[in-house]
């Protein structure tokens, strides 16, 4: 696919977070923090990477992305939203009962590739995706985005080992390193460092990257495809909450949306730094 302009990803990652925040208000519940570190990441991917046809989300020969820290599904089901998989304003139905756009990623959405939320399950899923596709002789292409917290969790180095196991190039895996999970900072609660020591001691190879910086998203995508029997590992260090001063780095906005007037607080924000 061609590089999508950077002025342009940019401008839409700027109105994906501000929906984000509308949506999770208007919700009155739901991950503020989660949502915001991982929409540059999303976006690229879908943008830059995915062979997709929103007309026809069960297309055969599509390239699938697994949401494993599916509690960040608003910064999903956004980028789901831009890209037209569904109309835009199902995303003010998120969290209510009924509505597909569920606290934590159902299937039945159109676009959604797998039901998730109970941590550390994602990257087995993508490790059936990847060598799923490789029995049946397709050039699908399988991305899975987990949680640096989620690492605590023992099946995601179950599942590192298996896909290590199996060469699985045409899965990459990136981790949103935010330092933080859900009540505090990951060196304090259960620390895992050093991370990429470790995954590259797992058989990965690993791309360390700012994963805010759109060009650096891109140019580990690109290496990461030219990456031959080994999975590849793209460590994103982000910022939890990016993009409003008071809600970045802060824990306590792991789990609780905006209030109206934090809305307001932090549109105006938003609509300054896109200046
Ligand atoms: C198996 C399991 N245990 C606990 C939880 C509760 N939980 C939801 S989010 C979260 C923290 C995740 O932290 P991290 O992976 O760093 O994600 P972040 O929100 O920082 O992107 C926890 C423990 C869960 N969803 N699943
Ligand atoms: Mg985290």
């Amino acid at each position: 696919m061609k590089r999508p302009d950077i002025g342009k990803l940019e401008k839409d990652a700027n109105q994906l977070r501000k929906d984000v925040l509308t949506i999770l208000t208007k919700a009155g519940s739901g991950h503020t923090g989660s949502s915001l570190s991982c929409i540059e990441i999303i976006l690229t991917i879908y943008s830059y990477k995915l062979r997709l046809d929103p007309k026809n989300p069960k297309m055969e020969n599509r390239d699938r992305f697994v949401l494993s820290k599916g509690h960040g599904c608003p910064a999903l089901y956004t980028v789901l939203a831009h890209f037209g998989f569904f109309p835009k304003k199902r995303l003010s139905t998120l969290r209510e009962l009924g509505s597909s756009l569920q606290g934590h990623p159902q299937l039945g959405l159109p676009g959604l590739e797998a039901s998730t939320g109970s941590l550390g399950q994602g990257l087995s899923i993508a490790n059936g995706m990847a060598l799923a596709a490789r029995l049946d002789k397709k050039d699908t292409k399988v991305y899975c985005l987990m949680g640096d917290g989620e690492t605590n969790e023992g099946q995601v180095w179950e599942a590192a080992m298996t896909a290590a196991h199996y060469k699985l190039d045409n899965l990459c895996a990136f981790i949103d390193f935010n330092k933080l999970q859900i009540d505090g900072f990951l060196c304090d609660v259960k620390n895992i460092e050093p991370l990429a020591d470790k995954w590259s001691s797992f058989g990965w190879h690993v791309i360390e990257i700012d994963g805010h910086d759109l060009g650096q998203i891109m140019d580990a995508l690109d290496e990461a495809e030219k990456i031959k029997k080994k999975p590849v590992l793209i460590l994103a260090h982000t910022v939890k909450g990016k993009g409003v001063s008071f809600i970045e780095n802060k824990a306590e906005w792991h789990g609780i949306a905006p209030s109206p007037e934090e809305l307001k607080k932090a549109l105006e924000e938003l609509e300054t730094e896109k200046e």
